[in-house]
């Protein structure tokens, strides 16, 4: 794993990672499964910045952008069938390992371009030729801009949009322990360049779906609290009647509000057998570690992963680890 560079500096973008960017001409960007606003939020700015500097990039992620990102400029252009384009480059974006790129990447199709890797997540596999990685950035929106600046892009409205959006998701409205003053900084600056934070903070945050506050309420009833680690469940069972919604989105970091609460393990229930982990922690502990024994990855503090088997199983499995964790800590 990277060690962590000085977070009041700008990150620096490896000089073969910027030739590599100058040469390509069709590159095809991947954004993350099951995307969230700084998947998004980097895949747009990086095409934006590839546009500008004469490329055609494509786009593309398995999963549509959800609703709540769909006024990000460019969202109407982001694929999920690749298949007609012949692109001489991939670049993963916020993705910590290859799974994480879905049906886009093709092994068959993809396996002699080049594979570029932009990231943030401490346990980045490192899966391309080019990887620049840095895990000490609140988000990797926040990469983005110091590409832009490396790159001698001037930031416009658009840009400075998509890049906001990844840092104001990403950090929760600068509540996470990687908001520094440089994150601030970065927001300041990309408001100069246009970009209204209140009207993400309208579009992203503060805006639910009246289904996802029922299954708020349905998750709720089911928490419980064991060893420092609180818990709730998400079921099949428990989404009938709640179209088009499948996680409850920010329980997680709620329910770790609990005073008592060192971790917090949300358990959403796949068909066919799955159950996805999304943990949040404390300051102090190291959740990251868990999550990528577990198959899965993120960062110390916010990390998550998919489990096949059965609901009841993995709970007792994933609980057993994270107490270990917490009381270790
Ligand atoms: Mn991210």
């Amino acid at each position: 794993m990277k060690t962590l560079t000085d977070p009041s500096l700008p990150t620096q973008p490896p000089a073969e990672l910027l030739e590599a960017l100058n040469y390509c001409r069709r590159p095809l960007i991947i954004a993350h499964l099951a995307p969230d606003g700084d998947a998004i939020g980097s895949l747009l700015a990086l095409g934006h910045m590839l546009h500008r500097l004469g490329k055609d990039p494509i786009l593309a992620c398995q999963d549509p952008p959800p609703a709540s990102l769909r006024f990000l400029p460019g969202s109407d252009r982001i694929t999920n069938d690749v298949r007609d384009y012949a692109v001489d480059q991939i670049i993963a974006v916020d993705s910590s390992d290859p799974t994480r790129m879905g049906s886009i990447y093709d092994p068959g199709e993809h396996k002699n371009l080049p594979l570029l890797v932009i990231d943030h997540h401490v346990t980045n596999v490192a899966f391309g030729q080019i990887n620049w990685v840095e895990p000490a950035t609140a988000a990797t929106a926040q990469m983005m801009y110091d590409l832009a600046l490396a790159l001698d892009i001037e930031i416009d409205t658009d840009l400075a949009t998509c890049m906001l959006t990844g840092m104001v998701t990403d950090t929760r409205g600068f509540r996470t322990n990687n908001t520094t003053a440089r994150v601030l900084d970065i927001a300041a600056a990309l408001m100069q360049a246009g970009a209204s934070l209140n009207r993400i903070m309208e579009r992203t945050l503060n805006s639910h779906s009246f289904n996802l506050i029922q299954l708020w309420g349905r998750a709720l009833e089911t928490v419980e609290f064991d060893r420092g680690v609180i818990h709730a469940t998400n079921s099949l069972v428990m989404r009938e009647g709640l179209d088009g919604i499948v996680r409850p989105e920010g329980l997680t970091s709620f329910i770790l509000g609990a005073y008592e609460a060192k971790a917090a393990v949300v358990f959403t229930e796949l068909p066919e057998n799955k159950v996805e982990c999304s943990f949040r922690a404390r300051p102090g502990q190291n959740i990251a570690e868990v999550a990528f024994a577990l198959g899965g990855g993120g960062h110390p503090l916010a990390a998550g992963c998919t489990i096949s088997g059965m609901l009841p199983e993995i709970k007792e499995l994933v609980l057993s680890r994270l107490i270990e964790q917490v009381l270790s800590s």
